[in-house]
């Protein structure tokens, strides 16, 4: 594993976690873990679970006994050491979105397409897919139970940067992660919009807007520790990301991911309206989602709550009896769980790289869009788009 921030500790409990709850093809061993800092990835390593710690990834990268890279690390440093690690025939899981730029998210999809020819693959990180609510609201849609697709409404919003005086990080500096709430947040709504409808986003129109130009920098500006110091750093990145993009069949969807919605935690809000029916999810309640049946008696609809928390709902069969619901980190014991099983069959597991990078795509249409006071702009590669839905 490469990096041991937040995503680095979710991660790592899933490869503690999956294999005492899934049936997984092999036992994985979490061998090592990397970090800059000698201290604290040490430290990192005794929290996680990690048998070892070591500064310089290029030195894991040539060691027989590791099978997988997991990297967890800021966006930029992503496409140097996916790429390595594939050349190296390592198989990787990397975290979202897929890179800082498209340029990068191509380097990386052809590296990875090189390496599947070998039986090596690559996977992004977009574990909202393993959220089984969401999981369950695509098979709603692909089984026709809410008609023909009309209007999409996507929101992801969280409060934490809604104080001014709060603290410089990575996720504010263009350089490390390529864009803020739109790339961060606004692309787990992009995936989950096109892996729910089966459908991509072919043009946008968008806005950006930073609303705190300055934070107070911490001593430490990656990671978690720190203490303020006078200094202050520039944002350089959008704080709110709003747009309109219209779906391969015509839906038109609305957009929106900030980090600044006073009093919203973690809400990734979805709601598909069609001809026949509705669903609606919010992940601040990820047990449930909502399903209206308009081929129902008329006088008697109305959005039904769906607990999904039965054996039979996905992935459910492996945790606790009905009812007992799960929580943020058990998708990503579902994405080990997925990623391993395909792996072992030889089959390329979802999302690859080729769908991290068409969703950079949208992120960088958006960005065109929004440079150009919001004309309308086409996601590069979406004529052929409409033919390649996002697989399962
Ligand atoms: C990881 O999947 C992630 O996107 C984080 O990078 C975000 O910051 C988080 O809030 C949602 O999950």
């Amino acid at each position: 594993m490469i990096g041991h921030g937040f995503m680095g500790a979710a991660h790592s409990q899933a490869w503690r976690v999956a294999p005492r709850f899934f049936d997984l093809p092999c036992d994985p061993r979490m061998s090592v873990i990397v970090g800059r800092d000698r201290a604290r990835v040490e430290l990192a390593a005794q929290r996680l679970g990690w048998a070892e710690a070591e500064t310089d990834w290029r030195k894991v990268l040539g060691r027989d006994d590791i099978g997988m890279v997991d990297i967890c690390s800021p966006g930029a440093s992503h496409v140097e050491i996916a790429i390595a690690a594939l050349e190296a025939g390592k198989h990787v899981l990397c975290e979202k979105p897929l890179a800082n730029t498209v340029e990068e998210a191509e380097a990386m999809t052809a590296a990875a397409e090189r390496a599947a020819a070998h039986g090596v693959f690559a996977m992004v990180g977009f574990s909202y897919r393993r959220v089984p609510a969401i999981t369950l609201a695509r098979s709603l849609v692909a089984q026709g139970r809410i008609g023909q697709l009309r209007q999409v409404r996507a929101q992801y919003l969280q409060d934490w940067l809604v104080d001014a005086e709060g603290p410089m990080t990575w996720r504010l500096d263009k350089d490390l992660a390529g864009s803020g709430s739109l790339g961060d947040i606004g692309a787990h709504a992009i995936d989950a919009v096109q892996f729910i409808s089966g459908q991509h986003i072919t043009s946008v129109s968008g806005t950006l807007q930073t609303l705190v130009a300055e934070r107070p920098r911490l001593s430490e500006s990656i990671g978690l520790g720190g203490t303020a110091s006078s200094e202050r750093g520039r944002v350089t990145v959008d704080d709110v990301a709003l747009f309109t993009g219209r779906l391969a069949d015509g839906a038109l969807g609305s957009f929106e991911a900030t980090r600044y919605a006073t009093g919203r935690k973690n809400a990734l809000r979805l709601e598909f309206s069609g001809s026949d029916g509705a669903i609606a999810f919010d992940l601040e309640r990820m047990n449930e989602l909502e399903f209206y049946d308009h081929t129902e008696q008329a006088g008697l609809q109305g959005f039904r709550r769906i607990l999904v928390t039965e054996p039979g709902h996905p992935y459910m069969s492996a945790w606790w009896p009905t009812g007992h619901g799960i929580g943020y980190e058990h998708p990503f014991s579902h994405q080990v769980y997925d990623l391993l099983t395909d792996i072992a069959a030889g089959v390329q597991p979802q999302p690859s790289f080729s769908e991290g990078l068409q969703v950079q795509r949208v992120l960088e249409a958006v960005q065109v869009s929004a440079a150009a006071r919001s004309a309308w702009t086409d996601v590069a590669g979406s004529a052929s788009a409409a033919a390649e839905a996002p697989a399962t």
